[in-house]
């Protein structure tokens, strides 16, 4: 193979592996009766207010989702509350063409709960089975001294109970007011877990950060993402850099700091969800920092100073041990270690905020106690 074909073909692989990132989609049926708390559940998972809370009811119709990026959720009501018989449930929904299901109750489930277990069990669709407001009932039990350890194991026995002989993914207790706290980042973990290589990588991005280990997931995303973007940059360098003898393309630059922005929850609507929850100077400052972020590094002018600045100390051959599987043909270039080294930097930047925001949250529930 020549180097031309090869750099073409490296070039068709890694616009295919973007395309496919950018546009997966994960369907995830939330059924449950009204009131349960499947809006704030959505919430909690996607970190961001998408979802009406109260008051609104489920509604019927069917193929409209509430999205956050690729992520898809069809917000269903109980089997108990339809008005058509509970034998055409999965067909009227279309639920086989759903990715996972989440069955949601915040007591237990019934009858027709286990009935549609039993449906989307038989027809091999991963079923994850949520016990919401553990918050209330942990509350309530330490105004009678039952301490909260006690409380959770009592609830999860009891739903085990009323579980049994179900071969369910899994059963969660969840609060949406602390999303760091309970089940929440165990039930995103095994969904993850339930999906395929590219709608794990759209739902690593899409979900909010529940846990050290779901950060950990997103900083090994956001680092392909970066290497995705800078093998891209080193075959189509387009905009020459004033004052500078090299090209790149600065759009896919700012194309891949959103992506970054996106995957670390730094963008406005989502950290207007952490504000509402945390204490409101600390709120401020964080918000603050992401808006920084934004400055940075999203905006036209903003990448070609950092170009600039990058471009001045370059060092091209430490680029390709980074990122070994773009190749030596494009990992020796200048754009390639221009884009990956801003990429870095955003990661880094990004990472630090979102570690800040997670602390923030991690410590409500410390200080009601
Ligand atoms: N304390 C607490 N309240 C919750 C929780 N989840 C939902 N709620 C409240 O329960 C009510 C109904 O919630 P919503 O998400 O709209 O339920 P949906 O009808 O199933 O979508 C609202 O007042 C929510 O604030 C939770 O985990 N903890
Ligand atoms: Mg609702």
């Amino acid at each position: 193979m020549s180097k031309n074909e090869e750099i073409s073909n490296l070039e068709k692989k890694l616009k295919a592996d973007l395309d496919k990132f950018e546009t997966a989609k994960i369907k995830c049926g939330i059924i449950g009766r009204s009131g349960v708390g499947k809006s704030s559940l959505i919430n909690a998972i996607v970190g961001e207010h998408i979802a009406e809370v109260g008051e609104v009811e489920t509604t019927m119709e069917v193929g409209k989702p509430i999205a956050h990026r690729g992520l898809n959720f069809y917000d269903l009501p109980g089997c108990s509350t339809i008005n058509f018989p509970k034998e055409r449930y999965l067909e009227e929904f279309q639920i086989s063409n759903f990715d996972c299901v989440i069955l949601v109750t915040s007591d237990r489930f019934y009858e027709d709960d286990l009935y549609l277990i039993d449906e989307l069990l038989k027809i091999k669709m991963p079923v994850f089975a949520v016990r919401t407001k553990i918050d209330f009932s942990i509350d309530r039990a330490l105004r009678r001294n039952i301490s909260e350890e006690e409380t959770y194991t009592t609830i999860l026995n009891n739903l085990k109970d009323n579980l049994k002989g179900y071969r369910l993914n899994g059963i969660y207790l969840t609060s949406a007011d602390y999303p760091q706290e309970y089940d929440l980042s165990q039930l995103l973990d095994d969904i993850y877990s339930s999906l395929g290589k590219i709608k794990q990588q759209r739902f690593v991005a899409d979900i909010n950060i529940t846990s050290q280990k779901i950060l950990a997931k997103k900083k090994e995303l956001a680092n392909k993402i970066v290497g995705i973007h800078a093998g891209l940059s080193a075959v189509n360098g387009i905009n020459p850099i004033p004052g500078l003898d090299i090209g790149v393309d600065i759009s896919l630059l700012t194309r891949m700091g959103f992506h970054v922005r996106d995957i670390y929850c730094l963008g406005e609507a989502q950290q207007d969800f952490i504000s509402a929850l945390i204490d409101k100077k600390n709120a401020k400052v964080l918000a603050a920092k992401a808006v920084q972020f934004g400055t940075k590094y999203l905006g036209k002018e903003a990448v070609i100073l950092l170009l600039k600045k990058a471009g001045a100390g370059i060092a091209v051959k430490s680029a390709s041990k980074y990122f070994p599987f773009v190749g030596m043909a494009i990992s020796s270039t200048v754009g390639f270690f221009l884009t990956s080294s801003i990429g870095k930097d955003m990661i880094k930047d990004a990472e630090a905020i979102a570690t800040e925001n997670y602390n923030a949250l991690k410590s409500i529930k410390i200080n009601r106690q």
